[in-house]
């Protein structure tokens, strides 16, 4: 962690101030180094107090997506097992699943992660884009090295998606519907769109990127997207502390993804199917020139979804689009 990660934890366990002395001999550097580091915070916006009394005091946070604010939340209590152990965020950026490609061919570590306030070039799947306007939501992607076989990397959008949603559960109380395989949906309307995209051998994962956008304090979309788009401040009815909301979902992918590593992909399929708006639904699902419709039944163990046609044929969907219908 660097100092200012040291300090903002500090004063986020102390609400009620913590002295300088105390702060100076706990991260072992001067009085007049933390006094430096304080002003540097404020003028990234964070509204700190300093009374002769109760010492320093943390009084507002701005909303603004800060690395040393996101890994001291983070760390506290323990530290992630591998995502989020690297977190970098940028003002603004192409994509980000783009920024983490050329990470990931300089060697950074499994875990990284990295945040844009916004996106210029935000991309959904096959070539469509993303809306990604200034702080109002979270548009991140995250390098990781799966000892996944190409045909097994389903498991991990599926597996982002509940963690997603027990994130906005945690953060915002609202119950996000699942739709195979990489939406998550408010009131029949996107919510957060996850793009997995992966650099393979034959049979060998190099790694994968996760691409993730959560629509987050938004209160208007563009035209095309006010039909079919909506924000967790729009269902929610109030502002949703980003930062805060970033950590919760880092979490809960580091659980999730350790679930994965660890064991059998049945309890993490298990949660999906509970909460997922697109089993037991009739279907249709566009694969490359192929239209197939049919009921969906339940996911596969590799994360597949299984689909029984009208002919009786029971279907493996590994991509593709998949409407639900009425
Ligand atoms: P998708 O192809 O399933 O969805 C893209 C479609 O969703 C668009 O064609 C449009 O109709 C709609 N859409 C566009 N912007 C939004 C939005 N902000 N909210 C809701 N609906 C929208 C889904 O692809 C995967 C999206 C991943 C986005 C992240 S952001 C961080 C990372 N970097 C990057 O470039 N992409 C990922």
């Amino acid at each position: 962690m660097t100092t200012d990660a040291k300090i903002l934890s500090a004063l986020r366990s102390n609400p009620d101030g913590v002295s300088g002395a105390d702060l100076a001999e706990q991260l072992a550097i001067s009085r007049a180094a933390i006094w430096a580091r304080m002003d540097d915070l404020r003028k990234a916006g964070y509204e700190i107090e300093a009374t002769p009394h109760s010492g320093y005091r943390l009084v507002n946070e701005p909303d603004a997506l800060i690395a040393d604010d996101l890994i001291a939340r983070l760390h506290s209590p323990k530290p992630p097992k591998i995502i989020g152990r690297d977190i970098r965020v940028f003002e603004e950026t192409t994509s980000t699943n783009d920024v983490i490609e050329k990470l990931a061919r300089d060697g950074v570590m499994e875990g990284a992660v990295v945040f844009a306030e916004s996106q210029t070039k935000g991309r959904g799947r096959l070539g469509r884009q993303w809306s990604s306007p200034t702080r109002q939501g979270l548009w991140f992607s995250i390098l990781l090295r799966p000892k996944l076989s190409p045909q097994e990397t389903t498991q991990l959008t599926v597996a982002s998606a509940t963690a997603l949603r027990r994130a906005i559960k945690t953060v915002a109380g609202l119950s996000a519907e699942i739709k195979w395989p990489n939406d998550l949906l408010l009131g029949g309307k996107k919510v957060v769109g996850i793009l997995t995209e992966m650099s393979a051998e034959v049979d060998r994962v190099r790694h994968v990127i996760l691409g993730i956008g959560v629509d987050v304090n938004q209160t208007e979309f563009p035209p095309e997207l006010r039909a079919i788009a909506t924000s967790l401040k729009a269902e929610a009815g109030e502002e949703i502390c980003r930062a805060e909301l970033a950590v919760e979902i880092l979490r809960e992918l580091d659980f999730d993804y350790a679930r994965i590593g660890a064991g059998p992909f049945a309890a993490v399929a298990d949660e999906w199917e509970a909460g997922c708006a697109t089993i037991g639904r009739n279907v249709s699902v566009q694969m490359g020139s192929r239209l197939i419709r049919g009921r969906a039944e339940a996911l596969d163990d590799d994360g597949a979804l299984l689909v029984r046609t009208e002919h009786g044929h029971l279907e493996r969907v590994i991509g593709g689009d998949v409407t639900l219908e009425k």
